[in-house]
C-alpha cells in the first residue's frame, strides 16, 4: 500500500494537487474539507455543527474529523493506497491517524509540503471565492483566520512527521503542472 499526505496552508494547492496525484497513482483520495462539504450539503446534523465552525475559519473538532476518516478507511478495504488531503491538521490527528493505519498494517511513506507565500495564498482564495460559492472564501478576514488556525495547530503535523524523516517540502508556486512534476517525482521514489 502507498499512503501518502498532500500537507499545506490554505490555497496551498492540496486539492488541486490530489485530482491528479490519484489519477496517476491510482489512490483513493480522503480529503477531510469535501467529506465535511459533503455533510454541509446533505444538511446532516455533523454538517450543519462544522458549517458554523468553517464558516469563521476553525478547525473542526478533532473526533469528528478522525471518525470521519475512520470510517472512510473502513468502506475502502481493498484500496492500493491513499491519499490524504488537508487531514491531520493537527497533532492528536496525525497520531490517530497512525493508529488506523497501524490496524491495517501499513503506514504513511511522506507527507508532502506544498510551500506557498501568504500573500499568493490569499489571492488565490479570493479569487477561488468568486466562483465556487465557498463561504469561507469570500471573506479576506476568515481567510487570513484559516491562515492563522494553520500556524497555531496545523503546522505542527510537519514537525510530529519530521521526527520520522518523513516530510518532503514542495515549492507550491508555479503552474499547476510544474508543481504536479516536482510531487511525482517524489512520489515515484516510493513506486519503484
Ligand atoms: P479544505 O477543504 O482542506 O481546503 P483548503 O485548505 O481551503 O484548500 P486547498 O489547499 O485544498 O485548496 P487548493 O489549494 O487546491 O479545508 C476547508 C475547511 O474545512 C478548513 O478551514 C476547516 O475548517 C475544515 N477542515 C478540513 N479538514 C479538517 C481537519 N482535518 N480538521 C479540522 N478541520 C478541517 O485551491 C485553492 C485555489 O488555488 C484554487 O482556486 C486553485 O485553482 C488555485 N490554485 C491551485 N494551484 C495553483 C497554482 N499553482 N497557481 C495558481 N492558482 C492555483
Amino acid at each position: 500500500m502507498l499512503n501518502i499526505i498532500l500537507f499545506g496552508p490554505p490555497g496551498s494547492g492540496k486539492g488541486t494537487q490530489s485530482e491528479k496525484l490519484i489519477v496517476k497513482y491510482g489512490l483513493k483520495h480522503l480529503s477531510t474539507g469535501d467529506l465535511l462539504r459533503s455533510e454541509i450539503a446533505a444538511q446532516t446534523p455533523l454538517g450543519l455543527e462544522a458549517k458554523a465552525i468553517m464558516d469563521k475559519g476553525h478547525l473542526v473538532p478533532d473526533e469528528v474529523v478522525i471518525g470521519m476518516i475512520s470510517s472512510a478507511l473502513e468502506a475502502n478495504p481493498t484500496s492500493s493506497g491513499f491519499l490524504f488531503d488537508g487531514f491531520p491538521r493537527t497533532e492528536a490527528q496525525s497520531i490517530a491517524l497512525d493508529s488506523l493505519l497501524e490496524l491495517k498494517n501499513t503506514e504513511i511513506a511522506a507527507v508532502l509540503s506544498l510551500e506557498v507565500g501568504e500573500d499568493e495564498l490569499i489571492k488565490r482564495l479570493l479569487q477561488r471565492g468568486l466562483t465556487s460559492g465557498r463561504s469561507d472564501d469570500t471573506n479576506e478576514e476568515i481567510i487570513r483566520a484559516r491562515i492563522v488556525e494553520y500556524h497555531k495547530k496545523t503546522s505542527v503535523v510537519a514537525d510530529y512527521y519530521s521526527q520520522f524523516d518523513k516530510v518532503r517540502n514542495i515549492k507550491g508556486e508555479g503552474t499547476v503542472d510544474e508543481i504536479f512534476q516536482a510531487l511525482c517525482k517524489e512520489v515515484d521514489q516510493y513506486t519503484m
